[in-house]
């Protein structure tokens, strides 16, 4: 069922009632009341995870102004050299210029892994996913599709890919979440974002992905062009400098956003600061969830589809403890967890906090 504009972020009805709720979590705040003795669902993760100044700042801009994710001060590593290098061939080592200028950039130069034949068969295996119910959550969806789908899940454990990540994240790895980028003609651009926990992409009140440590990097996006991605066509967009440099705020309401929320920037883009990043088919790129990025419409008559997983070091929790159904709001969709695994993409000896499998279960 759609949910009507208005009560969307940024709709009238969403901003009247969130801000009574939200003031009534700022006095508790104040006072510092119990919350948790009466508070439950979102209104009690809220109170638990936004700052005073979040709640400040919504109420005082009547519903409108958040940051686009969990506040955090991004930290760098005290040396560039990558995090491993055992057992790793020479062709996917990275030199460490190439990790200084991801922490620049924030993305590594794509590079090229799969054929142009194995593009023309995932193409078609995804353009038909997007169409079936998925095993795991029961519903059609573009979301998680590898955990159904071997292909995806061996391109998800890719070498190529997964050596690069254990570089800039660590040794043992996990993709927890994927998704389906199908921009047809005339479609879908997708708003300047940018995510840390995945608080606000993923929900209102709380992260997605929980850290021991907020600054560090705890999280990256790789994101495969089953279709050349190029400016016509609505390649990826990335704000140089932006993944250091910490959470910038949002208004929310406007024409575009992502997914089903729309918002636009509360800041000023400086156009001289940003690198489009054209993809031949088969290339990947791996970037920060925390650089704002976005994409622009396609202007052309044919597709640009892509595929994309996010992956963490195995030490990350991700969702809440005991959490059984994941509400997305942004994505207006609700996961049932119980099929759900993070699968452990790299370094199987896995002892971290997460209920994982292991992704060569799945092929
Ligand atoms: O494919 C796009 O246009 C946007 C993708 C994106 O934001 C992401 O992969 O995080
Ligand atoms: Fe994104």
């Amino acid at each position: 069922m759609r949910i009507p504009q208005t009560l969307k972020p940024g709709g009238g009805a969403f901003r009247t009632i969130s801000c009574i709720a939200v003031g009534f979590l700022l006095v508790a705040h104040k006072l510092r009341f119990p919350a948790g003795i009466i508070l439950k669902g979102k209104l009690r993760s809220m109170y638990q995870n936004w700052t005073p100044e979040m709640f400040k700042n919504y109420i005082t801009s009547f519903g409108r102004k958040l940051p686009h994710d969990q506040i955090c001060t991004p930290r760098l590593p005290d040396s560039f050299e990558p995090l491993v290098t055992e057992g790793i061939p020479t062709e996917h080592l990275l030199d460490e210029t190439a990790i200084r200028d991801f922490y620049r950039k924030g993305y590594l130069e794509p590079f090229s892994v799969f054929s142009a034949e194995e593009m023309d068969e995932f193409s078609d295996l995804l353009l038909a996913r997007m169409k079936e119910p998925s095993d795991i959550y029961g519903f059609v969806c573009e979301r998680d599709r590898h955990i159904d789908t071997p292909e995806m899940m061996k391109m998800i454990a890719n070498p190529a890919i997964s050596d690069r990540l254990a570089q800039l994240l660590g040794p043992k790895l996990e993709a927890w979440r994927s998704q389906i980028f199908f921009k047809p003609p005339g479609k879908n651009p997708v708003g300047w974002h940018q995510a840390s926990t995945f608080m606000f992409e993923e929900s209102f009140s709380e992260p997605a992905v929980i850290p021991p440590d907020l600054s560090e990097l705890f999280q990256l996006t790789v994101w495969i062009a089953v279709d050349p991605a190029t400016r016509a066509n609505g390649c990826l967009k990335m704000l140089e400098g932006t993944m250091q440099e910490g959470i910038r705020w949002m208004k929310l309401g406007g024409k575009i956003g992502f997914h089903a929320v729309n918002y636009e920037p509360d800041y000023d883009v400086d156009e001289s600061k940003i690198n489009y990043v054209e993809m031949e088919r088969g290339q990947v790129l791996i970037f920060s969830e925390r650089t704002i990025h976005g994409s622009d419409p396609n202007t052309t008559d044919s597709n640009r589809l892509a595929f994309n997983f996010r992956a963490v070091p195995s030490h990350v929790q991700v969702y809440w403890p005991g959490k059984k159904i994941h509400r997305s709001g942004q994505m207006e969709q609700s996961f049932d967890l119980t099929k759900w695994r993070s699968v452990q993409i790299r370094g199987n000896d896995n002892d971290g906090p997460n209920h994982t499998a292991p992704w060569q279960d799945y092929v």
